[in-house]
């Protein structure tokens, strides 16, 4: 993969199928330099993991010579769910290398063509390990407005981003176009896989078609926080990693019981914009 785009402004025909869609494919948005510092900061907490399961004598051996897509499914292949889950589903920390991702100019320009120049980083963002065999790798069909009902924050736009191709086999995302129109659907939390999911049931999807999408490492995936969307086990031998990132206008609801978000982008105020060093200390810049 190389860089193909130098910047992520959608041309208007893009704008408009994202609008009419709910969603839109980007493919090939950042280089495999570009995800490197994220790459760097998700191998940076697998050392961690890894170091732990030695600890507790879980594993025999960290497997630190294996290559980012295969290492996390190694050291768990023998393990169970549970042990996996213990790291949680999703892991949203603050290792600088998800700031760098997150204040890309290439995402930050997409963004900008939908909702204007004013952008400020959702403080929900996902690392998304997904592992073969083990508990959450499936996500149900859902609405990702059902985390946040309440918070006056329209529109979220995800930004989701894989790390390795996400294909059909290891678990990439299926969408129903033109859902985010719908209202927030009545939900339940999914128990059977202790992952706690917001789901919806199969009677309430009607007969919407469903859209899988299969990108490189590196595109984008925009989507609207009403559109339904789900995503299928990983049955490959590699770990599925991506990103799902959110941004939203200035001037709404910066949902500060999820955390911290950033000012990552200011037209008018380009001063104001978050450093890394704000974003660690976990400051809410917000204007
Ligand atoms: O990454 C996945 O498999 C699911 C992502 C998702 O549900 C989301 O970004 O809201």
């Amino acid at each position: 993969m190389s860089a193909k785009i130098n910047s992520g402004s959608l041309t208007k025909d893009q704008a408009q199928f994202y609008e009419e869609q709910g969603y839109l494919v980007i493919p090939d948005l950042l280089s495999d330099e570009e995800l490197a510092p994220a790459r760097e900061a998700m191998t940076r907490k697998v050392s961690m993991i890894a170091d732990e399961l030695f600890q507790d004598g879980l594993i025999p051996n960290k497997l630190e010579e294996r290559p980012f897509q295969y290492r996390l499914a190694e050291l768990f292949q023998d393990l169970s769910a549970e042990n996996f889950l213990k790291y949680g589903r999703s892991w949203r920390d603050r290792i600088p290398g998800y700031f760098t991702l997150m204040s890309n100019p290439k995402i930050l320009d997409a963004v900008e063509s939908l909702i204007g120049g004013e952008l400020f980083s959702n403080p929900v963002y996902n690392v998304r390990p997904k592992v073969p065999k083990v508990a959450a790798g499936a996500v149900p069909w859902h609405q990702d407005k059902s985390y946040w009902p309440d918070a006056n924050s329209n529109p979220v736009i995800t930004v989701w981003i894989p790390l390795v191709d996400a294909t059909e086999v290891n678990g990439c995302l299926h969408i129903k176009p033109k859902t985010h129109r719908k209202r927030v659907l009545k939900w339940h939390k999914e128990t059977h896989t202790g992952t706690g999911y917001t789901a919806l049931k199969e009677s309430q999807l009607g007969k919407t078609e469903t859209v899988v999408l299969p990108v490189t490492a590196g595109s984008a995936i925009l989507f609207n926080d009403r559109c339904l969307h789900m995503s299928t086990p990983n049955l490959s031998n590699e770990v599925r990693w991506s990103v799902d990132l959110r941004y939203q206008p200035t001037d709404q609801d910066p949902m500060t019981s999820h955390g911290a978000g950033f000012l990552a982008r200011s037209r008018k105020n380009p001063a104001k914009v978050a450093t890394l060093e704000d974003w660690l200390a976990g400051r809410a810049e917000h204007m």
